[in-house]
């Protein structure tokens, strides 16, 4: 089984690896991502599961048993990454899926309702700016007509890359088991190899839109400008004051600047806030705050803002009970049950109805969404083996 699991972990490390960074480049529907998709099919066809897909390109491959009866419970992650992203976040929980298949199997272990293993694509919103939307239209949260014309940054819309249109991937889908690299210090802290998670902080995207009048960067007085680059500059302080004074998070990671020229003052500088917090009301009270002071500014320097939602996503509560037998007793105790502040597909699935349970998988360097993301190999046979016992008490 070790050898399962990092053989398959071998055939991805290097797909979509920048060689300049160490990071990866796994963007929807582009080459590396298509091909880390094929080889999913493939180790599904491989081990004979029964792979299934939708107009949306999502995944989900059954182990058919004929004494298997009833809904399934479905494990699996996501293999798209961020820009320069780790190798862990999302292919982790994929692979883990197919190891602890193979290990349930070399236990001779017969499940006794199905079992299934699946990819949802575009998790990360990298592409098309809303995330998880794979899993957002496979349960229908977000609808194929608001979906279609969402486009990437190079003005291709989603409905030219897929054929879109419906989903009955997860009709038969009772429980959904995600397994996750963590993306914080957590288990570090608590010396636990695993951990269970108990919610999901609501975090959102918002596109700031400064405008102001391009001007010569020489002859211009400094106090006849209407420079959205100064606006934006105070938000993003602003920003990062008003999450700290609130225990939450705000993050500016992406700005494009319009004509972006060095002896030019901007016409127009579009940013992206990430904001997350602990409650619903506290996200809306941070954003308000952000918005408010972020426009109060653009009056006095003479510049405009207007401020858009592109993803947000509402606080999730994973099914207690669940999170507890799933945490329950695993040879060393109880795994820990955390909080996480990243959002996954397991949380539009809880979100949809579907009782959900995610399983994370300690990473010593705390990192994410970075080449520095990591975990070692030892913890990861832990998870696979916590996701295999998971997966044999749900479908015993
Ligand atoms: O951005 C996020 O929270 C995630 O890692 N998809
Ligand atoms: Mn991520
Ligand atoms: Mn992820």
């Amino acid at each position: 089984m070790p050898d399962d699991f990092e053989r398959m972990w071998g055939d991805l490390a290097p797909v979509g690896l920048s060689r300049a960074s160490g990071g990866y480049f796994r963007q929807p529907f582009t080459s590396p991502e298509r091909e880390l998709s094929a080889w999913f099919v493939e180790q599904c066809e491989t081990r004979g599961l029964r792979v299934e897909t939708d107009s949306y390109g999502n995944v989900v491959a059954w182990w058919d048993v004929p004494a298997a009866t009833g809904p399934g419970v479905l494990t699996g992650s996501h293999l798209d990454s961020v820009l320069d992203g780790g190798a862990y976040d999302g292919p982790l929980g994929v692979v883990s899926a197919l190891a602890a298949v193979d290990l349930l199997r070399s236990r001779g272990f017969v499940p006794a309702r199905p079992i299934g293993v699946s990819v949802f694509v575009e998790e990360e919103g990298s592409r098309f700016g809303l995330a998880c939307l794979g899993s957002r239209l496979a349960v229908g949260s977000t609808s194929w007509s608001d979906a279609r014309s969402l486009r990437d940054r190079d003005g291709v819309a989603l409905g030219d890359v897929v054929e879109g249109g419906s989903s009955s991937l997860l009709s038969s889908v009772g429980t959904f088991v995600e397994l996750h690299v963590e993306q914080g210090r957590d288990l570090v802290d608590r010396g636990a190899a695993v951990g269970v998670a108990s919610e999901i902080w609501p975090h959102g995207r918002y596109r700031f839109e400064f405008t102001g009048a391009a001007n010569h960067a020489g002859t211009t007085r400094m106090e006849d400008r209407a420079d959205p680059m100064l606006t934006y500059a105070f938000t993003a302080l602003g920003a990062n004051k008003q999450a700290r004074l609130a225990g939450q998070r705000a993050t500016f990671g992406r700005v494009s600047v319009e004509p972006n020229g060095t002896n030019a003052v901007p016409s127009r500088v579009t940013a992206w806030l990430d904001a997350r917090c602990s409650s619903d009301s506290g996200l809306r009270d941070l954003v308000a705050a952000i918005s408010g002071q972020a426009t109060e500014r653009a009056g006095r320097d003479g510049t405009s803002l207007a401020v858009t939602a592109e993803s947000v996503s509402a606080s999730v509560s994973f099914d207690p009970a669940l999170a507890a037998a799933v945490a329950a007793d695993h040879g060393v105790g109880d795994w820990p049950i955390i909080a996480t502040q990243a959002g996954h597909d397991a949380g539009v699935l809880s979100a949809a109805g579907i009782p959900t349970a995610m399983l994370f998988v300690r990473n010593p360097t705390g990192v994410s969404h970075s080449p520095l993301e990591h975990a070692e190999i030892a913890d990861c046979l832990v998870g696979v083996s916590a996701l295999a016992d998971t997966l044999e008490r749900l479908t015993r």
